[in-house]
């Protein structure tokens, strides 16, 4: 019986390991929402060497182009991702080149 409780427990664990639904976001992981025109949360703080991953929900097409030029995803459709790492402490501020409305920012520290 004990045998079979943790073979049961194994599969569970392989299960849970496997699950898109439970997939959690590393530590050195930051994502951010884009939909409805806008980013979500439209403002992180992270500490230096995260990556922050931008998820394009929206039917519009939309862009992460940093304000100083350092960083830009290119067109991003909907169900893309734009992932970016920050090694470096500052405030980045990000548009979308075809929204030029959305604004975020991403504050290192
Ligand atoms: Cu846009």
């Amino acid at each position: 019986m004990k045998k079979l409780c943790a073979i049961f427990t194994v599969c569970w664990l392989l299960v849970l390991a496997s699950s898109p639904f439970l997939h959690t976001l590393r530590a050195e992981e930051k994502e951010v929402i884009v939909k409805n025109f806008t980013f979500k949360p439209d403002e992180v703080l992270v500490p230096a060497g995260v990556t922050v991953i931008w998820v394009q929900k929206d039917r519009a097409p939309h862009t992460i182009t940093a304000k100083d030029g350092t960083f830009d995803s290119g067109k991003l459709t909907k169900g893309e991702r734009f992932a970016q790492t920050f090694p470096k402490k500052g405030t980045f501020e990000y548009t979308c080149q075809f929204h030029p409305s959305m604004s975020g920012k991403v504050i290192v520290k």
